[in-house]
């Protein structure tokens, strides 16, 4: 099984060479560090505060820290928005579509952008490796989550630095019915991963646990692109199609995290 669960391992890294376009290092520029206040999407229960440091040489540091996430469990996290003009936001309550109380990816993405970086604690950190669950922070028994990383500048995508307040982070994972797992008795099967031909995983593991704009970016952007904040209106338009943000690569990724979920959830229940 070890060797299985190697071989798997192994098809982010193919997928990230084949998906990942070559990337300029970004010039350096040293930058105030920025805060971000990681709060609760719907009833998680979750929340927590980043630090967002630009390096003189252009790397980025990242520091995360939560609360109220499940416990012993990994949290996929990214960086999202765009350095391109868009301007995404965190989602509100009202892109809750099915009223369950919790954000799902779909509800999600049309309001907080494609994935820009994937904050995993090691290797590629690509849109490609979005769900690379065994490379995620675990959050502890007691459902606190610590990250902290560098990452270089080669490895950002351009405009990073410069677009920092464009930028948001979000958290994945939740515990709705608080048993302290991922289980598909509480929310059902996760549709996102569904769509992406991954069945049985559920849909507390890939639902949205908190998201935080950096501080003072909301008065300081205008949205551009026709996405608005508030009044739900962004709704009535036909969103990205997650399984096209996600990308074959993303898929070959979420398929490698399905099966390692479902392993441990199969672990845990025997
Ligand atoms: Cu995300």
């Amino acid at each position: 099984m070890q060797y299985r669960r190697a071989a798997l391992a192994v098809l982010p890294i193919a997928a990230v060479a084949l998906a990942m376009p070559l990337v300029a290092p970004a010039p350096a520029f040293a930058a105030e560090s920025v805060s971000v206040d990681l709060q609760e999407m719907g009833n998680t229960g979750a929340k927590g505060s980043a630090t967002l440091t630009p390096m003189a040489n252009g790397d980025l540091k990242i520091s995360i820290h939560s609360t109220g996430m499940t416990p012993n469990s990994p949290h996929a996290q990214h960086l999202h928005g765009s350095a391109g003009g868009m301007d995404f936001h965190c989602p509100s309550m009202a892109q809750d579509v099915n009223h369950n109380g919790y954000i799902s990816v779909e509800e999600g993405l049309p309001m907080y952008g494609d994935i820009f970086v994937s904050l995993t604690t090691s290797g590629d950190t690509t849109k490609a490796s979005g769900l690379a669950v065994d490379r995620f922070p675990t959050a502890d028994a007691k459902g606190n989550l610590a990250y902290e990383r560098t990452i270089p500048a080669a490895q950002l995508p351009a405009g990073t630095i410069e677009h920092i307040k464009d930028l948001h982070i979000v958290q994945h994972g939740i515990d709705a019915n608080n048993n302290g797992k991922y289980d598909i008795g509480a929310l059902g099967e996760s549709t996102f991963a569904k769509s992406l031909g991954v069945p049985n995983i559920p849909e507390e593991a890939t639902d949205v646990a908190t998201c935080g704009m950096v501080a003072g970016a909301a008065a300081g952007s205008v949205p551009a692109g026709g996405v608005n904040t508030g009044d739900g209106s962004s709704l009535a338009q036909p969103g990205p199609d997650p399984a096209l943000i996600y990308s074959v690569g993303g898929g070959a990724v979420l398929g490698s995290l399905g099966l390692a979920l479902y392993r441990r959830r199969k672990a845990a229940t025997a």
